[in-house]
């Protein structure tokens, strides 16, 4: 046990893009940095002790009663932090400086390890890194969010395919008159200890050890089997299933070989199984992920840009990608009955979308208001609780 507890604890890296070494070098980025941290955090953070973690990390830790106002504390470390000059001295250097803050009395949490403020410090700091804020303080309840990621990794890397368990929600057609079930989105749950968990527990982790790649896979191989299964047998041979594809599996160079396979197998249609991009992937010409889109369209496969609304990257993607359908952003959508603008956007997409050959699916459909909506712009197709949650077809 450490004799005083840490009341506050910064982690600090320096240049983490970087640049500075770029610039100056990797010995004379050192240097700035000892600089500053010696000069300028010196300053600033007082009583406690720094720990060098290695060449350009530093962290901060300060027992007993922490600082005694830590919104000025943090102020004080706003104003040093992010891209500055390194001293007032000649020749001036510019260091960037990322910091992540963790106050006991603001995280809120018990029981404390001796190291558990210092983990929450690291992971504000990987934020501010992630999002370029300078500073990133940590919020109450990420103790538990920390302690939840520690694990993830190795449980992660443990999980055996048959933990991995997609769920299904119906997409139905909008025509003139009753809505029917044309197909299923897939999407993905985990089984660990008992409970089944969403991607907000494991998309990163996935995505983060490229352990995607192979999970992914038993994803889509799953899907294909409930499709050419249970899916025909409900909805007849036409229906479709739509599988989301991350970016990490948008980087395997042989996804499209492992589909083509996988749609022999079973002797299936290719144009019954779609993939979703989300809108935010981005999808540069030339790159693995653009010949993995084109590979797929290829064998015949539906595309379909997903969570539509948020960016404008459609655009891009209309003009340079084989897309096939445009799945409307669920926050866009549920918006409609109350906002013009919203329904003026949708509108819009709707347009592009005939314009471009391409299908709608306007996500998030809640209630028959919005339903209402959504049939009077003329969307092809919709998904939503209105319809049925996800949930498995047995
Ligand atoms: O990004 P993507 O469209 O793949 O995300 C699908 C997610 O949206 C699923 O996790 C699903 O549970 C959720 N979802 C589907 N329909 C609805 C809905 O009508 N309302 C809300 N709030 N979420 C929905
Ligand atoms: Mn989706």
């Amino acid at each position: 046990m450490r004799a005083v507890p840490d009341a506050t604890v910064v982690a600090i890296t320096v240049d983490p893009y970087r640049r500075g070494t770029e610039l100056y070098g990797w010995a004379e980025s050192v240097a700035v940095a000892e600089r500053y941290v010696d000069a300028v955090l010196g300053q600033v953070l007082v009583g406690g002790t720094f720990e060098r973690r290695g060449p350009l990390d530093w962290l901060w830790r300060s027992g007993a009663a922490g600082p005694s106002d830590v919104h000025a504390f943090d102020l004080s470390l706003l104003d040093v932090s992010g891209v500055r000059v390194a001293d007032p001295y000649v020749p001036a250097r510019f260091v960037d400086v990322r910091v992540g803050i963790a106050h006991r009395s603001v995280v809120q949490e018990s029981p404390w390890g001796d190291d558990d403020l210092a983990h929450v410090a690291d992971t504000t700091l990987r934020e501010a890194i992630e999002f370029g804020a300078p500073v990133v303080i940590a919020r109450p309840g990420m103790l538990a969010v920390a302690r939840r990621r520690a694990g993830i990794g190795s449980d992660l890397a443990a999980a055996s395919s048959d933990s991995w368990e997609p769920v299904y929600q119906p997409i139905v057609k909008l025509g003139a008159g009753e809505v029917t079930t044309a197909g299923y989105e897939s999407l993905l749950r985990w089984r660990r200890d008992g409970a089944l968990v969403g991607p907000d527990v494991f998309l990163a982790g996935l995505e983060a050890t490229e352990l995607i790649v192979p999970v992914g896979r038993v994803a889509i191989a799953r899907s294909v089997e409930a499709l050419a299964g249970p899916v025909t047998e409900l909805l007849g041979p036409d229906a479709f299933m739509s599988v989301n594809l991350s970016a990490g599996q948008l980087r395997d160079r042989w996804l499209g070989d492992y589909v083509g396979w996988l749609l022999g197998e079973h002797g299936l249609d290719p144009a019954r199984l779609w993939f979703e991009i989300s809108e935010n992937a981005v999808v540069t010409q030339g790159s693995v992920a653009d010949r993995t889109i084109w590979t797929l369209h290829g064998l015949g496969c539906g595309i379909c840009v997903d969570d539509l609304g948020a960016g404008f990257a459609a655009l891009g993607y209309l003009r340079n990608l084989p897309i096939d359908v445009l799945k409307v952003d669920r926050a866009l959508v549920s918006r409609m009955p109350s906002e013009r603008m919203d329904r003026a956007v949708v509108r819009a997409i709707c347009d592009l979308a005939s314009a471009a050959g391409a299908l709608t699916v306007a996500e998030g459909v809640e209630t028959p208001e919005v339903l209402a909506a959504v049939k009077e712009l003329g969307c092809d197709m919709a998904q939503g609780y209105l319809f049925g949650r996800p949930a498995s077809l047995a």
